[in-house]
């Protein structure tokens, strides 16, 4: 077992966002219908559970009526042990996020960055891993965007990686998970072009694909409820596992990771 810190799953503290009941108007890829509020609050009232029982101290921000997708924090920031980047929305909507949020990391970390642009990225491109950042170009993050991050890493010690999301996944982290120091939880349309070819991969059961989007926080895989052959592999594998209610933020293409930003 790995025992020296890992910064990449190891963490402390967490931010949230509670959903604004205008987060009937997220985007989404596909219509399915829109979310039951109630339902969803229970579902994020039990994340933040998870959160916590897996040893974070969790700051829970206000929700935004003005930004119906302001509950996915994870899209607006990176944050590292040296400090944190302030993302560029790619989603036109999503792009005053980023003032919201500021502010509350303005206090926490020294010497805010930020993408300046033109170019765009999301949160849920990026993968960090114990050796590299992996980032993902997709409808919302563009080469432009993962440039002007690597120029702000590079100056942190950190490696960029530019990979490509398939079509029709929205996000790069969508369809991946750091397990740990050495092992990502992939779907195998992602993993099909050999990105991972230097870590251990276990992959998602077929017909669970959206068990990918799934977090390492401290001794704990927390993972949407639902897939239950993936939890399984994860259990098998040395996992503890803590299955979430996801339904209602998966209308809006929403999971695990997308819900918090962790440091
Ligand atoms: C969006 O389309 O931007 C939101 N409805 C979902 C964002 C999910 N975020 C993430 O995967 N990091």
């Amino acid at each position: 077992m790995i025992s020296e810190y890992d910064p990449s799953w190891q963490f402390t503290r967490a931010i949230t966002r509670r959903p604004a009941s205008s987060v009937t108007a997220g985007l989404r890829a596909v219509d399915t219908g829109n979310p039951d509020f109630g339902l969803m609050l229970q579902h994020h009232a039990e994340y933040v559970e998870a959160l916590h029982e897996a040893g974070a101290q969790v700051i829970e921000l206000d929700p935004l009526d003005d930004f119906p997708d302001g509950l996915f924090v994870e899209d607006t920031a990176l944050c590292l042990p040296e400090s944190v980047v302030l993302m560029r929305p790619g989603a036109p909507t999503r792009l005053g996020e980023v003032a919201q949020i500021e502010p509350v990391l303005q206090e926490l970390f020294d010497n805010v960055a930020r993408i300046d642009g033109p170019g765009t990225i999301e949160g849920g491109d990026i993968l960090k891993t114990s050796r590299e950042v992996l980032v993902g170009q997709s409808l919302r993050t563009n080469s432009e965007g993962i440039a002007e991050l690597a120029i702000i890493l590079s100056d942190w010690g950190h490696v960029v990686r530019e990979v490509s999301v398939p079509d029709g996944v929205l996000h790069f982290k969508t369809d991946c998970s750091l397990l740990d120091s050495t092992t990502i939880l992939s779907t195998k349309r992602l993993a099909e072009s050999g990105i991972f070819s230097d870590y251990n991969v276990i992959f998602t059961s077929e017909g669970e694909e959206a068990a990918a989007n799934a977090i390492r926080y401290n001794d704990f895989v927390l993972m949407s409820v639902g897939f239950p052959k993936t939890a399984e592999r994860l259990m098998e594998a040395g996992y503890q596992i803590k299955e979430i209610g996801n339904s209602e933020c998966s209308k809006l293409d929403g999971g695990m990771s997308c819900l918090s930003l962790r440091f």
